[in-house]
């Protein structure tokens, strides 16, 4: 295959590689045959290693460049020709600049390599919620990862046809030089640039670049949703499915509630547990008014550290075959390990820098080395995980009943709570604040507002994604409830006070059950909390006072929050929806009566 029954794919492929000289153009065409070939080549290039093949099928380990190993959230860009259409919370730059600085980076940067067309569609191919985007890169990791998080190849082509419409995806690594690194969005072209990383969410451009960036933008202009939520449905014993989406900032637990295992306590009820999707979700209203929801995604790019058989067996199954682990420690005998992980710490192995290292080695200042990057990631097909549900190929997607936001907070917000209505879950939405996480440079553990876990992930004004919600509210028949969640509560001495996890169903099965108008729970200032008896404790060895600090709201803090949440509104100006406004001033009143 040369070139596509696409014009405009075919002319802007030239185009692109007139700009950055590579010595070949190689279409994806989604077969096994070419997986294989370009899997050899990578690991003869040194750019993948061939893992322990008869422990681990099909299983491929990669290391980034050391200053490349999460999302570099300053490098990234959302370029309108107004900058007030990118908002205050998007570092923004003018297209015809950012254009030109891009450009000069990539210019030559492929000579002497092979760029790659991967045609790929979000959503299933074919569905009425799939986009189609096509990437171009010259690195076969990135190419390899997209096989497996998207549907790519020949039949997205086909569905193209000769006159259909694209995300043009330009990726190049360059040098990898960090003061040449930039990730750019171009909603009002539809095109999305990075050049000067290798790391996940900066390079699979149909990931967090055009399922969130330039989808949350497509969405607003076409009445539909795109979300940092992962789906999951819970099943009765009755096999009734009651399907949830959650929106929690990166690593803070998405992956994990997707995939939960009933805790052993609530067995006798029977539940099972069916995962849509980990990281996104795209949503829109159906005729019969219900918002329902596609994971665009076709594959996990999930967390490594703290993956183990306990904590998330579901994950452990997926990850067994056909899969690739970046940043993790390599260890002799050709398998992998992360802090966390199973099985007894390696006495030796190699770590994700490429040095040898042992258990309890220091660094110069006295600080323990990890095996694996705290962001350390598996790449893993959705179809693999043991719980996947058999909708995930369904046009239609599942209808949402319930609305989760959370985050970490070691103090303050209370294990669950459910908003008043929509326009209040909306505000509760806006006003998420989480801990940092090694997802993203910066300050680690620093709380930081992250309204819907979109923070990083909004392509346009957050004042106008607010009102986009509001929007969406008042059009659905039946909306579904929103909730807050936060699994993250501390002691004094900075232990989690809940279990999580498994144990995270015990709230789920409230937040389920007041969706259909039962389950117990007291009014209190901030939304409905659960009272002492409403939530399933069987097996669960927890005290009545740590039950009580997880449900517990202190009016005096809440005081405190407020203050906070104030400042950060004053960013938005005049494009703060006045809804928002009045939530704020009607939790106020509440806290001080
Ligand atoms: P992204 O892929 O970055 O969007 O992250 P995510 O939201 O999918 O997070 P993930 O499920 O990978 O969890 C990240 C970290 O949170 C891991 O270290 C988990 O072990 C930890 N974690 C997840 N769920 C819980 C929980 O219920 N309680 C506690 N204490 N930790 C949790
Ligand atoms: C996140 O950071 O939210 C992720 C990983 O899911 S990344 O692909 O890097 O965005
Ligand atoms: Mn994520």
């Amino acid at each position: 295959m040369t070139q596509s029954k696409n014009k405009k794919l075919n002319a802007w492929v030239k185009k692109c590689a007139e700009l950055c000289k590579p010595d070949k153009i190689v279409w994806i065409d989604g077969s096994e045959k070419q997986k294989h070939q370009l899997e050899k080549e990578a690991c003869k290039a040194g750019e993948i290693i061939e893992l322990n093949q008869k422990q681990m099928p099909g299983c491929f380990y990669h290391r980034t460049a050391l200053n490349d190993v999460a999302r570099t959230e300053k490098l990234t860009l959302i370029c309108t020709s107004k900058k007030r259409d990118a908002g205050p919370t998007n570092h923004w730059m003018l297209p015809k600049d950012a254009y030109a600085k891009a450009r000069a980076i990539f210019k030559g940067s492929m000579k002497g390599h092979t760029m790659y067309v991967i045609p790929f569609s979000m959503g299933p191919v074919g569905s009425p919620f799939s986009k189609i985007g096509v990437e171009l890169t010259d690195s076969i990791y990135v190419v390899l990862n997209m096989l497996i998080m998207t549907r790519a190849g020949q039949e997205v082509l086909d569905v193209l046809g000769k006159d259909g419409e694209f995300t043009k995806c330009l990726h190049g690594k360059a040098d990898l030089d960090i003061d040449k690194r930039w990730i750019m969005h171009f909603p009002e072209d539809n095109t999305i640039w990075s050049v000067g990383s290798g790391y996940g969410g900066n390079v699979l451009l149909g990931k967090k670049c055009l399922s969130l960036r330039i989808g949350s933008y497509l969405a607003a202009k076409e009445n539909w949703m795109a979300e940092h939520m992962l789906i999951m449905g819970i099943e009765d014993p009755y096999g009734n499915i009651e399907y949830i989406a959650a929106a929690f900032p990166s690593a803070c637990g998405k992956t994990n509630l997707a995939m939960l295992v009933p805790p052993d306590g609530l067995k006798a009820k029977g539940y099972r547990i069916w995962t849509v999707g980990d990281d996104i979700a795209w949503m829109k209203m159906d005729v019969d008014g219900r918002l329902w929801a596609v994971n665009p995604e076709n594959g996990f790019f999930g967390v490594a550290p703290g993956t183990n058989s306990k904590t998330n067996p579901n994950a452990v199954a997926s990850v067994k075959k056909n899969s690739i682990f970046t940043n993790v420690l390599l260890k002799k005998d050709g398998t992998v390990w992360w802090e966390g992980g199973d099985g007894d710490i390696p006495e030796e192995g190699t770590d994700w820098k490429g040095n040898a290292w042992r258990p309890g080695m220091l660094d110069e200042e006295g600080k323990m080395v990890h095996g694996a990057h705290p962001n350390a990631r598996f790449t893993a097909p959705l179809k693999q995980c043991p719980t996947v549900s058999n909708r995930v190929n369904q046009p239609h997607g599942v209808p949402i009943s319930a609305i989760i936001f959370g985050g970490r907070r070691a103090r303050l917000a209370p294990l669950v709570f459910e908003s008043l209505n929509w326009q209040h879950g909306v505000y509760v939405g806006a006003t998420m604040a989480s801990e940092r996480t090694a997802a993203q440079y910066g300050k680690q553990g620093e709380i930081r507002r992250d309204p819907m876990a979109m923070l990083p992930f909004c392509g346009y004004n957050m004042g106008d994604y607010f009102k986009h919600w509001l929007k969406m509210g008042k059009k659905m028949k039946q909306a579904p409830k929103i909730f807050h969640v936060n699994w993250f509560k501390q002691d004094k001495d900075g232990n989690f006070i809940w279990p999580g996890f498994g144990d995270n169903l015990r709230v789920l099965e409230w937040v389920i059950a007041r969706c259909k108008g039962k389950g117990k729970a007291k009014k209190t200032p901030i939304g409905y909390v659960p009272t002492a008896d409403a939530l399933d404790l069987t097996g669960l060895d927890i005290d009545p006072k740590t039950m009580q600090q997880l449900l517990h709201v202190d009016k005096k803090e809440w005081k405190k929050e407020l203050e906070n949440i104030g400042e950060f509104f004053k960013k938005f100006g005049k494009d703060l929806p006045k809804e928002i406004k009045e939530e704020y001033n009607a939790l106020q009143r509440r806290i001080e009566q």
